[in-house]
């Protein structure tokens, strides 16, 4: 049997200067076309866009035409794809309030009409995938908003994307806090349920994000288990992450090496066909020469990963799990683990 082999993709913000909440910039920031550069050398096959890291949001419908334009043509001469573009919604002054669920009946025109200049992004750079991370949609109080008309209106902007254009496909990664107190439809489950109510169910899916099922108090690998055998998972964010706190996009494996290898177990027995994404954040302490260090040891370590899951004795772990013997099905998966 030929063994799959996975495509890997990451986004240029996982290229950054180390700024965070509390302090400045300490490294240069990279350009566009230098991050571009990286990729195949890191061993990358496909770029993960947010709309406006291919041009700015404000850019007319014909400026949008001719930049998107060059921008495909630096990927065609890197030899990269484009996986998905994903509209940010959380950094305009017009999504203070939410994107989709504001109170500001404008400021949700605003959030569809920048969704759809995405699909049109999309469509220029040749992927059907947009990927809705769900950032400002939930409430710092609950009383802010009502939350049965939230969900209402966040299936009333899906509904609007698949209907705007018939090809696309809607990717909800769903994360249940950080930016907000809490997020409406917070888990991968939470999703898959609205997309059985969307106009097209068959163009609706999910993105999982390690990190994201962690900060739920979920096992990720169980999150894309059960999203695999909906037949809806169609893009993963690996990397990992320190118990519950804020989102630290570490690098893949790097806090749970076992948990890890349940994701990729899953993935490679679950035949996952999407791209494998890595939002993994490099130390803030990491110097420039060292900056994309976190995407090739993330890469590397889900390889490595995948080599044990293409080892493990399939018959073994089914007699074991016969034998009800978990105690000798954990030490064998430890001893795998420490490369025996
Ligand atoms: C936040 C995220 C986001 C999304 C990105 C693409 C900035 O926790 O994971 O990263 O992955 O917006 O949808
Ligand atoms: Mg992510």
């Amino acid at each position: 049997m030929s063994q799959r082999v996975y495509r890997f993709t990451f986004g240029p913000w996982n290229i950054s200067t180390g700024a965070d909440p509390f302090g400045p910039p300490v490294r240069p920031d990279v350009a566009f076309a230098a991050k571009l550069r990286e990729y195949k050398k890191l061993g990358f096959d496909g770029v993960q866009l947010h709309d406006d890291d291919v041009v700015p949001a404000d850019w007319t419908f014909e400026q949008t035409k001719k930049g998107v334009a060059e921008v495909k043509k630096m990927l065609d001469g890197e030899g990269l794809f484009a996986e998905f573009i994903a509209p940010r919604l959380w950094e305009d002054p017009r999504t203070i309030d939410g994107a989709y669920t504001s109170n500001s009946p404008a400021d949700r025109e605003y959030a569809i009409s920048r969704s759809k200049r995405a699909v049109d992004i999309a469509n220029m750079l040749g992927t059907r995938d947009i990927v809705l991370w769900l950032a400002r949609e939930g409430t710092y109080i609950r009383e802010a908003k009502d939350p049965l008309t939230a969900s209402q209106r966040i299936l009333d902007a899906v509904n609007a994307l698949l209907s705007y254009d018939k090809n696309i496909r809607i990717l909800g990664e769903m994360k249940p806090n950080e930016p907000m107190d809490q997020a409406y439809l917070p888990t991968p489950g939470h999703f898959l349920a609205l997309c059985y109510l969307t106009i097209d169910p068959a163009r609706s899916g999910v993105l999982i994000e390690s990190a994201h099922s962690i900060l739920a108090g979920l096992d990720p690998s169980d999150d894309m288990a059960y999203t695999l055998w909906h037949k809806k998972l169609w893009s993963v964010h690996l990397n990992d992450q320190n118990g519950l706190k804020y989102d630290q996009d570490k690098a893949f494996g790097s806090v749970d090496l076992r948990r890890a290898f349940n994701q990729v177990w899953v993935l490679e027995r679950g035949n996952f066909d999407g791209c494998v994404g890595l939002d993994v954040k490099a130390m803030r302490t990491t110097k420039p020469a060292d900056q994309t260090k976190h995407l090739a040891n993330s890469r590397a370590i889900f390889l490595r990963l995948l080599e044990v899951a293409r080892s493990v004795d399939a018959a073994k772990v089914e007699s074991l799990r016969a034998d009800r013997d978990y105690e000798a099905l954990e030490m064998y998966v430890l001893e795998r683990l420490m490369g025996r």
